[in-house]
């Protein structure tokens, strides 16, 4: 039976869509999963209770486990990610500017677009990818309301510099923390910085939940504020006071995340030592740039990202991109193209004010990353990269 998988494709022409068959390929990522019988043990009363959504145990019993995981004073759950980050610029009533980068998936400028906000772009670092904090200050105006950085592939922002600017400015920071699940900055969780951090836990990412996402947050009242929209803003039995959307997490994805998460430091731990193996191959190659190793930071290798500089390693990423293709490996271009050069925004945006995300947008490839693979297939991956070096 042939298996086809429909996907959009993040690749040199932008409207591609390809259909590719996923039998014997290795994709670039693959979701972690639970023991079936683990699964099934904990949907069992759901059976019993015919109590399938809307904030029943399930959602009661993984909010707390997230909290506890996290360490974070309050975490809300949400469909996915994306909800994360719409709903929390909509609870905090934000008007105006919120500067961002383009070097991210489409959910995040979608979100601030989404509601009735400017998104504002600002340069990336060329070492981590993230938001460039010296840059920042030339981009807020009287409009400025927020700043929403993403720690990209798990690397964190320069949280020190973000929210000197934000007090400074009197502004919000929202992380997009979608891909920093269980990480850990300075001893504390990750999603205990700024005023909230939002994260995804998508079939894709290093924790899922099949579908699902969090916010973070610290204030009792965008708590309660982001409880009601997500449940199309209703307030009491009699009182719609916010338009809201649907976006609760049900008990199905609550169970998937309360197994996942038992398994989740051995999943890291088999990351690692994927990582580690691309690292032994690839680190020290002429014109290979490899993801930086954060001081102060506990990763949780979700992306294993490469640079590619054709000048002197003597391919270009898309010829690398091509090269694996042929040889079944679905290598993906995150994050290319820059949001800021999205058909959706019909020319609005002037990419050359952020040269340093076009430049890496460019050049990087993320390769293959997930638990089970096995150092073989790694090894394979590293030997086709290399032989195209010219
Ligand atoms: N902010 C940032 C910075 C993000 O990266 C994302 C999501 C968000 C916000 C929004 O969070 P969510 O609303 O999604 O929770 C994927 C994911 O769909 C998306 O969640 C993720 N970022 C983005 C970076 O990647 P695609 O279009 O590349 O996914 P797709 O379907 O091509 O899948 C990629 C690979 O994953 C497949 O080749 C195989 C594997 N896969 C995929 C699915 C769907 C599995 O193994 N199992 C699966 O069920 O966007």
């Amino acid at each position: 039976m042939r298996i086809c998988l429909y996907y959009f494709c993040f690749c040199g022409s932008f409207h591609c869509y390809g259909k590719v068959n996923i039998v014997g390929k290795i994709l670039v990522t693959r979701s972690s999963m639970p023991p079936l019988e683990e699964y099934v043990d904990e949907i069992r009363e759901l059976w019993d209770s015919h109590w399938l959504t809307n904030m029943g145990v399930k959602h009661k019993a993984f909010q707390a486990a997230l909290k506890d995981y996290l360490d974070v004073d309050c975490v809300e759950l949400l469909t996915n990610g994306h909800m994360a980050l719409e709903l929390t610029l909509q609870a905090m009533n934000l008007q105006g500017e919120v500067i961002t980068t383009p070097f991210t998936f489409a959910s995040t400028t979608h979100a601030i677009v989404r509601n009735g906000l400017e998104p504002v772009f600002c340069d990336i670092d060329p070492d981590t990818y993230t938001i460039d904090p010296e840059k920042i200050e030339k981009r807020i105006t009287d409009r400025t309301c927020a700043i929403m950085p993403v720690h990209v592939y798990g690397n964190v922002c320069h949280i020190e510099e973000i929210q000197r600017i934000a007090r400074k400015y009197e502004l919000k920071v929202i992380y997009d923390a979608a891909h920093t699940f269980g990480e850990t900055y300075k001893g504390r969780g990750i999603g205990s910085y700024g005023d909230a951090s939002c994260f995804s836990f998508h079939a894709t990412k290093v924790f899922n939940s099949v579908e699902g996402g969090a916010v973070c947050y610290h204030n009792a009242a965008l708590g309660e504020a982001l409880y009601e929209l997500k449940n199309f803003g209703i307030h009491g039995p009699e009182e719609v006071s916010a338009v809201g959307a649907n976006a609760k997490m049900n008990e199905f994805c609550a169970a998937m995340g309360l197994c996942n998460l038992r398994h989740l430091d051995e999943e890291i731990q088999k990351r690692k030592a994927v990582a580690e193996r691309y690292r032994e191959r690839l680190d020290g190659v002429e014109g290979l740039r490899l993801n930086p190793l954060q001081k102060d930071v506990t990763p949780n290798y979700a992306y294993f990202p490469v640079l590619f500089e054709p000048e002197t390693f003597g391919a270009s990423r898309s010829e690398v991109f091509d090269k694996l293709g042929q040889n079944g490996i679905v290598a993906r271009k995150y994050f290319y193209p820059l949001t800021n050069t999205f058909s959706a925004f019909g020319g609005k945006y002037d990419v050359s004010e952020t040269p340093v995300a076009l430049h890496i947008s460019k050049r990087v490839l993320t390769l293959p990353m997930y638990a089970d693979l096995a150092p073989e297939e790694v090894d394979r991956i590293c030997d086709i990269i290399l032989s195209c070096q010219a």
